[in-house]
Formats: structure tokens, C-alpha cells, sequence
């Protein structure tokens, strides 16, 4: 008993079905064009890499990218199906707490997954590690941050399935969080039992324990062991890791591999350290609910949502911010194709600037449902306590043109195109978003949807005119252009 089942099966080859690398819908918008595949030395373009962190499958640097001047994250891993199956994943996920993927590079068998910086962060493990065991207080607010993201996962129909504090980068300025390795997350579906996929991943994973020292294994659900998964082994994860930020010891281990796994199916929780003496009954409570052995008796997500861990913080400057973007839309609503085009790019590239992270606080509070994305049923509520009933109907009706994929729901990255400004965009963006507008890939992708737009003001006619016709414009006029934009 003690030897668990996949140890004995007979696993060969990887063989992954179609639907676990399309784990989106095909409705892609036109921002999937700025993600990148690039086949040339990294070197070229990017300086100073050092190395951050040495994980179990992957390594990931620090790094200057030459052409803007930003920082980045670089992450190095095989180039596998896995891999790719990542790649498509992180071009169709967007939400404040997941590192912002860019784009690739693939030379000698090997890919690079350049993200944005994060600043001051270190890994959650390491924290804890360090400054370890955090309070109820900043513990639960981890928490909450990570119930969000599996929100997210979990309205597509995705399970995070094997993660662990070592994938979670955090701030050390103000404890945010941003998830990165996704390699693991798999699509719920009938055939999930019988996936071979799944089975690989735990076996690589007890390889991983004791010849790597890698934790992950400590926070499987005791169901993944018999071959079994669903969104309730994300919530048992969960446990593990709020047990963990508490006690800063996780509450099964074992002498080896098997031990271990037999002592996660028992699920003896215990809290004997002193530190619980500090934690209220209530939150002891949840973590019992949380790690409950038997997957139908599991608290829910959405119990646990909507228990309030921590105060939702709705502050007046959020709310006047929130005022302040609903402004910023009806401008960028105006703006035409080609305009909103390059701030998409800019976006892109110039990713989370501090000017623009205030605004995160406003895309939670309009995203009410709390799944990181915003339905038409989200705006409305918050539109409606700004303005008037009527404006309120065309408010919400411009919020909704937001959405670049027509997938019904405001992305994070549509968001945030909003909120830039002439003060967030530097000279050396706007020259690296001229270079792109010079790109073959833009020539290639964009003639046919240019041919489909409306030009107000005679300004805008001449573009049209001469990027219909493939004349291009120079870089006074590019600059005008956004100038003309970015002063508003
Ligand atoms: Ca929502
Ligand atoms: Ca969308």
C-alpha cells in the first residue's frame, strides 16, 4: 500500500491528446500577434542574465531586454509539447496575479519565455523560509490573491493541478503575488482519469522529491495518488499552503516518497506548534474544511469566496480611480484601429508600469464575480453606482467594446491598454512600437483589418490611405499620431 499505483504502470512515452494543448477557445484576438516566436541567439537581445531561480524542470533569469531598456524574466525550459502546451496557455490568460508572458525564443532544443519584471519579488517558499511564519492577517491575504487565480482556472473549465509555493512570486514591497510555471494546468474534461499525462507529471514529481529536494509533491490531494483529479485537489493545495504560511511546516511529511504519500491519504491533520495558539478558530476551521480527505466534503471555491476572508478593501481613491477609468474609456473607445492597435503593442511590451498597477485595485473591484474577467454583467453594477441610468446603458455598452477577442469578457491585458498615458510611455517605446509597425508581421496580419475600418477626421483618412496602399508612414507622422492620442 504504501508504493502507490502509477509507480507500477508502465509509462513510456508521453502521449498528450489535442485537447490538452487546446486549452483555449479558437477565438483568438488580434493581440495574439505580438506574441512572438523568435528562432535567434537570446544574447542578441537581451544583457546582463543572471540567474534567479533553479527550479525542478526549468531555470529562470534575470535579464535587461537591448531594444527597450525594461527588465525581464526569462524562463529556460525543453523544448517539449509541454512546453508548447504552456506557451498557449499564457497567450490566452490574463489577470493581475500571473507573471505577464511576452514572447519566445527556441534555439538548440531549448525555449525562452520572456516575462515581464517583477519587481523586488522573491518566490513565496523563500519568503517564507526567510521571514516565515506570516500572521493570519497577511497569511489570508495570500490566500485570497490565490483563490482568485484558481477563479480564473477554474471558470475555463482548467485545473492548476500540481503547484506549490515555489511558483509564486511575491513582492516583497507589498506581499502582491504573480503565479508563473503553468506547465502542469490541465483541461477538465471525461478523459482526465485515463491521461497519461497526469500520471507522468506525479511520477516526474516523486522523482523530484527525493532526488531534486523539490516540495511539490507535499501539496497533491491524497485523490491524485488513486488516479483521480478535479478542482476540489486545487482547493486541497490550497490548505497546504495556508497551513504552511501559518506554521511555516507542512502538515504531512514523511521519511521518504511512500511515507509521505501514505501520510497525505491519512490526512491526520494536527496543529500542535505554538503558532496556533496565535490563529483564530475560524480560520483553523477552514483549513480542516480545506484538507479534508474525501473529495465531495472538500469546501467549495465559491464557499470559501464568499466567506470575506479579508475585508473586501473598497477605498475611496479606488473608487475615485474607478471614475477616472470609466473616463479613460470613453476616450479610448474614439481612438481608431490603428491607434488602439499600438497601444495594444505598447501594452504588450511596457507591461505594468507603477502608474498603471494603481489601477489593478479597480479591475478587481469591477470584476464582482471574482473569476479575473469582466462580463458584461460585472461592468453594469459598478457603472450603474457612477452614473446615471441611461449614460450608464452606453457606459457599459462602450466598457464591452473593450473586449479585443469578442469572447464576452474584458480581458486584464484589454484593461490595461486603458489605462496608459503620454506619462507611462517613454521615447524608446514608442521608437520599439514604430519597429513594429515596420515588421513584416505586422504588413502581413494587418492589411485585412485595416480594410474593415472607419475613419472619422481627415487625419485619419490619409493614414488609412497610405497604409491601405502599403506606402508607409514615417516616424514624425507615427509619432504624431499616438502624440495626438497620448495627450488626452
Ligand atoms: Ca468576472
Ligand atoms: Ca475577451
Amino acid at each position: 500500500m504504501g508504493c502507490i499505483k502509477v509507480k507500477n504502470k508502465e509509462i513510456k512515452s508521453i502521449n498528450i491528446k489535442e485537447t490538452d494543448i487546446k486549452v483555449t477557445n479558437n477565438n483568438l484576438g488580434v493581440d495574439q500577434i505580438f506574441f512572438s516566436n523568435k528562432n535567434e541567439q537570446i544574447y542578441n537581445d537581451f544583457k546582463s542574465i543572471n540567474n534567479f531561480i533553479n527550479g525542478f524542470n526549468y531555470k529562470m533569469y534575470e535579464a535587461e531586454h537591448v531594444l527597450s531598456g525594461k527588465k525581464r524574466f526569462i524562463i529556460a525550459k525543453d523544448d517539449t509539447i509541454m512546453t508548447q502546451k504552456e506557451i498557449n496557455l499564457l497567450k490566452s490568460i490574463s489577470h493581475p496575479n500571473i507573471l505577464k508572458y511576452i514572447e519566445c525564443y527556441t534555439a538548440q532544443n531549448k525555449r525562452y519565455l520572456i516575462f515581464e519584471h517583477f519587481k523586488d519579488s522573491i518566490t513565496l517558499f523563500d519568503l517564507l523560509c526567510i521571514k516565515g511564519p506570516f500572521s493570519e492577517e497577511v497569511s489570508l491575504k495570500i490566500l485570497r490573491e490565490i483563490l482568485l487565480i484558481l477563479s480564473l482556472f477554474h471558470s475555463k473549465k482548467l485545473i492548476l493541478n500540481i503547484f506549490s509555493i515555489g511558483n509564486i512570486l511575491i513582492s516583497r514591497k507589498d506581499m502582491t503575488i504573480k503565479f508563473f510555471n503553468l506547465e502542469s494546468v490541465i483541461y477538465q474534461n471525461k478523459d482526465i482519469l485515463n491521461d497519461t499525462f497526469f500520471f507522468n507529471q506525479i511520477e516526474s514529481l516523486i522523482y523530484a522529491y527525493t532526488s531534486h529536494d523539490n516540495h511539490s509533491l507535499l501539496g497533491c490531494a491524497p485523490e491524485m495518488f488513486s488516479s483521480k483529479i478535479s478542482q476540489k485537489s486545487d482547493i486541497w493545495s490550497c490548505g497546504i499552503i495556508l497551513y504552511a504560511l501559518l506554521c511555516k511546516e507542512f502538515p504531512f511529511k514523511g521519511v521518504n516518497e511512500s511515507d509521505l504519500i501514505q501520510n497525505i491519504k491519512q490526512g491526520n491533520l494536527k496543529f500542535l506548534q505554538n503558532c496556533w495558539k496565535l490563529v483564530s478558530p475560524s480560520t483553523i476551521n477552514l483549513i480542516e474544511q480545506m484538507l479534508s480527505i474525501k473529495e465531495y466534503k472538500r469546501i467549495s471555491l465559491e464557499i470559501i469566496l464568499s466567506q470575506q476572508l479579508v475585508e473586501d478593501q473598497v477605498s475611496r481613491t479606488t473608487l475615485k480611480e474607478a471614475e477616472n477609468f470609466l473616463q479613460k474609456v470613453s476616450v479610448f473607445v474614439t481612438k481608431n484601429k490603428f491607434q488602439r492597435l499600438i497601444l495594444s503593442y505598447l501594452t504588450h511590451i511596457g507591461f505594468a508600469t507603477d502608474k498603471q498597477l494603481k489601477y489593478n485595485e479597480v479591475f478587481k473591484l469591477i470584476d464582482i464575480d471574482r473569476d479575473g474577467r469582466i462580463s458584461r454583467e460585472d461592468a453594469i453594477i459598478l457603472i450603474k453606482n457612477c452614473l446615471a441610468p441611461i449614460e450608464a446603458l452606453i457606459q457599459t455598452e462602450m466598457f464591452m467594446n473593450l473586449d479585443s477577442d469578442n469572447d464576452g469578457f474584458v480581458s486584464y491585458t484589454d484593461f490595461l491598454k486603458v489605462t496608459i498615458d503620454k506619462k507611462s510611455v517613454s521615447e524608446v517605446e514608442i521608437t520599439s512600437a514604430f519597429e513594429f509597425y515596420n515588421s513584416e508581421a505586422f504588413t502581413e496580419y494587418f492589411s485585412d483589418y485595416f480594410a474593415s475600418m472607419e475613419f472619422k477626421s481627415s487625419n485619419d483618412t490619409k493614414i488609412y490611405e497610405k497604409i491601405t496602399k502599403n506606402t508607409k508612414i514615417s516616424f514624425t507622422e507615427f509619432k504624431s499620431i499616438m502624440n495626438d492620442y497620448l495627450l488626452e
